[in-house]
């Protein structure tokens, strides 16, 4: 890990590979899965959402004995869950518990086809779920829709190392996915936090951004097809083994971002590229955020080709982490604003160089003050450890409002600032972070225990704030329950009503996901 001081000049490399960074490898394997701990861990249980949200239920039939047998049959007795269902009921933010009686685990897509003709025609309502780390309530029942869980079908096909197409089964982990693919010298152009317990297709279902972005683009490019059902059991092939296919609608794009509610996805074909000889990570400290866009600048035109991330951290964000969190080790401190920037490229000389130019640059500027870098496998994962555990620190630390919106670079941090005006003592850490490469904020606002008078500062403010910005009152983590009286602030009326339309013509008994998306 090279270092660099607080001085005009970079005048370390040093090797500050402390006790307290072994003990973070020590841990590794414990880190892995604190996405699923937590999903899982035993604190209150919320009041049914049904009842907390006042939710009519909507005109659908109560699951029988004989709905339960007829899938017993159709998936054999130990794939249909009746008892101990709690965890498929409760989002991962433990915000929205719906009350399923009943878990299907369909093995292949005959079978997800069969179960939806069948719900279909009896009018069952059924809420597809995927690893269940959506932030916005949209993978859990909200009254007692039957939960179609994705799990089993979690095999990777095929990964073709000359075109670098992968072909994957939707309940596949995204993180299981990239090991499969690099096994040949290929990853998945997607890379997010959740990636231990997310699926590939809640992924594509939620049209799910996360860290690479800026360098690969959304999934709207790099998915080339999809195997869809749709709501009456017909299977939609729209898989494709290329990029180039202008052949009518791209219709495989309504179900990237979709959420469930026009079809399960049950296949996908993903392009990947190679995994990158050099990988650098760059962290560093900055006194303001206008330093911030200035070095953000600086980044695309000085690392250009090779800059594969650029993440923001606020000082409040990732204190939480670190009180959090102890086995995280911050490799610098005290500075209002933190960037994660991170190179990928097939020359490791020329990437160190060009990275450590940038840096020795904005130091020379007064825009960086202070930073470590390193191109070891080891000390980039403990890097990027330290962003993954931002979002898990705060919902650890109490009740924790998060707000996930896309804002012109310019005004970006200016909405923390105003709301930690708004909420005052209210508060117990009003902070911003996210994916500042893509406009991507994530201003998360905790307080001790949920309660009306700080909701009410935050939300609808955020929403209307971000919408007179011209903003995205959602950027990657989609619409779900949590966020659908808000659409309006993003989608206009007419947009609105085709979108409904939409839902009509693929799901004209709405069975899909039902009280998501659209009001
Ligand atoms: P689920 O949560 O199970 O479902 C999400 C939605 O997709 C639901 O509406 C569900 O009905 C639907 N769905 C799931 N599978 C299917 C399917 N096969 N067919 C049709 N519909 C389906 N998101 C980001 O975009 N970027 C991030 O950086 C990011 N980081 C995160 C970090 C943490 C720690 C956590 C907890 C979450 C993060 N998320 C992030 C949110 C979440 O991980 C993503 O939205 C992810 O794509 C959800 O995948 P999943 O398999 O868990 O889907
Ligand atoms: C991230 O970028 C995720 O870490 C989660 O999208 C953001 O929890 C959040 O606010
Ligand atoms: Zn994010």
């Amino acid at each position: 890990m090279r270092r660099y001081a607080t001085a005009v000049t970079l005048r370390q490399f040093a090797h500050t590979h402390t006790q307290a960074q072994a003990r973070t490898h020590a841990r590794k394997g414990t880190e892995a899965t604190v996405v699923r701990t937590l999903a899982s861990s035993a604190s209150p249980l919320p009041e049914l959402t049904q009842i907390s949200d006042n939710v009519q239920r909507g005109n659908y039939a109560q699951l029988n004995d004989k709905d339960v047998a007829h899938f017993e049959q159709l998936l054999g007795k130990n794939h249909v869950l009746t008892e101990d269902l709690e965890g498929y009921n409760i989002c991962f933010l433990k915000r929205i518990r719906g009350n399923s009686k009943l878990v299907l685990k369909p093995g292949n897509t005959q079978e997800v086809a069969a179960i939806l003709r069948y719900c279909n025609e009896r009018r069952l309502a059924v809420v597809p779920q995927g690893g269940n780390t959506g932030l916005v309530g949209g993978s859990v029942p909200i009254c007692d829709e039957i939960v179609l869980s994705m799990q089993r079908m979690n095999k990777v096909l095929s990964v073709d190392e000359v075109t670098g197409i992968a072909i994957v089964e939707a309940g596949c982990i995204l993180e299981n996915f990239d090991q499969r693919a690099r096994d040949v010298g290929l990853t998945v152009p997607l890379d997010l936090g959740a990636k231990a317990s997310c699926h590939i297709g809640g992924n594509v279902s939620t049209n799910a951004g996360g860290v690479r972005v800026v360098r690969y683009g959304n999934l709207h490019g790099s998915v080339l097809g999809v195997e869809a059902v749709l709501a009456n059991g017909q299977v939609l092939d729209l898989m494709s083994n290329f990029k180039k296919d202008n052949t009518g609608y791209h219709m495989k794009h309504l179900f990237i971002g979709s959420e469930g509610t026009l079809g399960v996805v049950t296949k996908l074909a993903m392009l990947c590229p190679h995994v990158s000889k050099a990988v650098n990570v760059a962290f560093i400290g900055l006194n303001s955020f206008d330093d911030v866009l200035k070095t953000f600048v600086s980044a695309k035109r000085n690392l250009g080709e090779i800059l594969s991330s650029c993440e923001l951290i606020d000082e409040l964000a990732l204190n939480t982490a670190l009180q959090q969190f102890k086995f995280l080790n911050s490799p610098i401190s005290g500075y209002p604003f933190y960037m994660l920037i991170e190179t990928s490229g097939s020359n490791g000389d020329h990437d160190e160089e060009k990275i450590n130019q940038f840096i020795t640059q904005g130091m020379e500027r007064g825009e960086i003050l202070d930073g470590t870098v390193s191109g070891e496998p080891g000390k980039v994962q403990e890097i990027w450890k330290i962003r993954e555990m931002v979002p898990l620190g705060l919902i650890e630390k109490s009740f924790c409002f998060k707000y996930d919106i896309s804002l012109p670079l310019r005004d970006f941090y200016s909405i923390v600032d105003v709301m930690r005006e708004r909420c005052g003592p209210l508060a117990t850490v009003v902070c911003g972070y996210g994916h500042l490469g893509d406009s991507n904020l994530h201003l998360n606002v905790n307080c001790e225990q949920f309660n009306d008078e700080i909701y009410k500062r935050v939300e609808p403010f955020v929403y209307e704030y971000t919408s007179q910005l011209k903003g995205s009152i959602s950027a990657e983590h989609g619409i779900g329950f949590l966020k659908k009286d808000y659409l309006h602030y993003s989608k206009n009326p007419v947009a609105i009503e085709w979108m409904r339309d939409m839902k009509k013509m693929f799901d004209p008994n709405g069975i899909l996901n039902p009280y998501k998306m659209l009001n």
